[in-house]
């Protein structure tokens, strides 16, 4: 059921505890988490609690969430102090786009120059 942890879904084993991650913000649905790869000084990644399979699917299922991870987004952005220079949120949706893990997650990425188009 949409929502519902995945037994298989790394991202779900964060949220429960299973699996290890550095936590820098957490809120009632939505956990913040720095990337085990990270492609930049900042590099966040902000997930719904909830198990969604991708950004489009969050926002359909609940779109109250999508918002929450919105902000959360900005949240980190303030906290890791990259708002001021400027940060980048992204949604990679599809494996073709680069998506690996098919939990919801956005990319906060800062603290260096971001080029434009993304590769
Ligand atoms: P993607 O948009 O699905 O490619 O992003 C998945 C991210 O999850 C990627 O940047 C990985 O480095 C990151 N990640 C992680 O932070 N912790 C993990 O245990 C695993 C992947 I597996």
């Amino acid at each position: 059921m949409a929502g519902e942890p995945r037994s298989d879904c790394l991202f779900c084993k964060i949220v429960s505890g299973e699996v290890p991650a550095t936590v820098v913000r957490e809120t009632e649905t939505t956990v913040a988490f720095r990337d085990i790869n990270p492609q930049a000084p900042t590099h966040v990644l902000v997930i719904p609690k909830a198990h969604h399979a991708d950004a489009a699917a969050l926002a359909a299922a609940a779109p109250d969430v999508a918002a929450d991870v919105l902000r959360e987004a900005g949240e980190v952005a303030a906290q890791e102090k990259v708002a001021e220079t400027g940060y980048r949120i992204i949604f990679n949706t599809g494996a073709g786009a680069g998506q690996t893990v098919f939990h919801a997650h956005a990319h906060v990425l800062g603290g260096r120059g971001l080029e434009w188009p993304p590769g």
